[in-house]
């Protein structure tokens, strides 16, 4: 049997930018393709494999791009295909991929597909859309929008409503029209021609959707439609694809990242990312973290994925809250905090995604009021809870700790005006703590947060057992310590990680006295029987 190559992403670190907020090169406020070109070599300093660019195709940017109407050009606000060209060449120079953000899910209702779609019912764009008769005021169903408001928008000159997971201009793309199917394979092999590195998917469980039973997510043709659409492009490529998947379990997972490369080489799943939203509520309402469900989860995703799938590892996107926020400490502890998080996440099994500015332990922002923030569904909540009688602090206080907006506040490069994100007035205000918090403070630091991601991002290459090992949870039931061994033929870790302020009692195996220590976030040697407040290790030994 042929030795299955290490397929290069499995000891691979990907970078997450959100261009519009990453660094801007001709002062209209926005980040664009040229920024990101001038900021290659800070990121080939940082050590990663590959950019995963949020979407940057032509848009009306009613929800930040991922509402495209040309799928084959670059919006004007982020450059020209000849940008990208030159950004991928560049890229490549330095040993990077560039991998795209696609929204197959649903398009732009500007995109020339629904401008045509919404003519007349016998127009030959009128199913690549999910359209249902009824009357005007009531739709077909109670479904809702994820951005607020009913899943149905009428449209008199069909007499008909069109369906939309997203906001009213992000109609649904009806995937089972086998020419649509097609139209979208068309343009995935024209990228890859372009010479981009992979495919990030949106929303991609969503696209088998079935209305009128309700159902949106893992619909019953989708693994039919994923396999299809990985034979007709993926395969004829050497791809990282990863589909964003919310309602993902490992039984799914094993399906979408399948080694035998029928599907996709991973998926986001949002287990662990879910547990503070209180059951039954939406994601504003939140209850303190479950800790040991945390772990209990993590650990689930490591051992069943092991051997017949492969995780992708993350904290944070440009739709989560900035994790130092979250789970570490915005004061005193906030640069230790953030390293805890980045080691405790870097030393488990899969392929870990590096946010924009989460390796400098940038935080969430705390405007003072809602006309600071950007992101419509936050814009929307607030109209929605504000309709509802809720007290704007309640909904400034969600906003402060969940909204997106807290992920796009711009870069923070510098200490000069706008960071250094921008010579003209930000799209969206800086966060303030720019000041302390810039990459310019810390890229040649040794004890710098980012640092700490190059020491990490280089381990997963400098030791097999960073992509090979087998995990096991340890302390399962500790309230403070999050800790695992990994392990393989000839070497193995341990990792340990205090995830709060206080010392948490721990006294070291045995076996572990003599090992090497390849990171950790306090400078001093530890010599108490507890980890000190966020503190975080990993060990290494050679196995006997
Ligand atoms: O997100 C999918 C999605 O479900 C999230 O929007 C989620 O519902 C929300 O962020 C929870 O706060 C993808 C993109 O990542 C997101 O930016 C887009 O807004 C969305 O799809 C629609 O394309
Ligand atoms: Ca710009």
């Amino acid at each position: 049997m042929e030795q299955k190559k290490i397929r290069w992403w499995k000891s691979a670190v990907v970078y997450q930018i959100y261009p519009r907020s990453f660094k801007d090169s001709n002062g209209d406020g926005i980040g664009d393709l040229q920024g990101v070109i001038e900021k290659l070599d800070y990121l080939k300093e940082l050590g990663v494999d590959a950019l995963w660019l949020s979407p940057v195709f032509t848009s009306p940017q009613d929800d930040n791009g991922y509402d495209i109407s040309n799928y084959r050009d670059i919006d004007p606000m982020f450059g020209t295909l000849k940008d990208m060209d030159e950004l991928i060449a560049e890229a490549k120079k330095r040993g990077i991929r560039i991998i795209l953000d696609l929204v197959l899910n649903h398009s732009s209702d500007e995109h020339p597909w629904f401008q045509e779609a919404k003519k007349s019912r016998e127009n030959p764009y009128h199913d690549y859309y999910v359209w249902r008769d009824g009357i005007p005021g009531t739709p077909p169903n109670d479904m809702k929008a994820a951005f607020g408001g009913s899943a149905w928008e009428w449209v008199p000159e069909v007499e008909q409503y069109y369906f939309h997971q997203f906001s009213v201009k992000q109609p649904d793309l009806n995937w089972e029209n086998p020419k649509v199917r097609r139209e979208i394979y068309d343009m995935i092999l024209w990228w890859m021609d372009r010479g981009v590195g992979g495919f990030r998917l949106d929303v991609i469980d969503q696209i088998a959707k079935e209305p009128d039973l309700k159902i949106t997510g893992n619909g019953p043709r989708l693994h039919e439609f994923i396999r299809e659409l990985s034979r007709e492009t993926f395969q004829k490529g050497d791809l990282l694809t990863v589909g964003e998947a919310w309602g993902a379990d490992p039984e799914k997972a094993k399906l979408y990242s399948n080694p035998d490369g029928s599907e996709f080489s991973m998926v986001f799943q949002f287990e662990h990312m879910m547990l503070e939203q209180e059951p039954g509520k939406e994601k504003w309402d939140r209850i303190p973290l479950p800790f040991v469900r945390l772990k209990r989860i993590l650990a689930k995703w490591q051992e069943e994925l092991y051997g017949c799938g492969w995780n992708s590892l993350f904290w944070d996107n440009h739709d989560l809250p900035r994790i130092v926020s979250r789970w570490g400490d915005e004061g005193k502890y906030r640069e230790v905090s953030a390293k805890m998080l980045a080691i405790a996440l870097h030393g488990m099994q899969g392929t870990p995604f590096v946010y924009q500015g989460e390796e400098l332990g940038m935080t969430n922002v705390h405007f003072p009021d809602i006309t600071w923030y950007r992101d419509i569904e936050s814009l929307n909540m607030y109209k929605e809870r504000m309709a509802a009688g809720y007290s704007e602090h309640a909904v400034m206080d969600s906003i402060y700790s969940t909204g997106r907006d807290n992920a796009r506040t711009p870069m923070q490069w510098d200490d000069s005006k706008n960071a250094g994100f921008t010579q003209g007035d930000p799209w969206m205000a800086v966060n303030p703590n720019y000041l302390q918090i810039n990459a310019a403070a810390q890229v040649h630091h040794p004890d710098s947060v980012f640092a700490c991601y190059q020491r990490l991002i280089s381990l997963r290459k400098s030791y097999p057992v960073f992509v090979e090992g087998r995990f096991r949870l340890l302390l399962e039931q500790d309230q403070q310590i999050f800790a695992y061994v990994r392990e393989c033929e000839k070497e193995k870790l341990l990792v340990c990680a205090n995830f709060t302020s206080r010392p948490a009692p721990f006294s070291l195996p045995e076996e572990w006295q003599e090992a090497e220590i390849l990171i950790q976030n306090y400078p001093e040697k530890n010599t108490e029987s507890c980890l000190r407040p966020y503190e975080a290790l990993i060990y290494r030994k050679t196995s006997e």
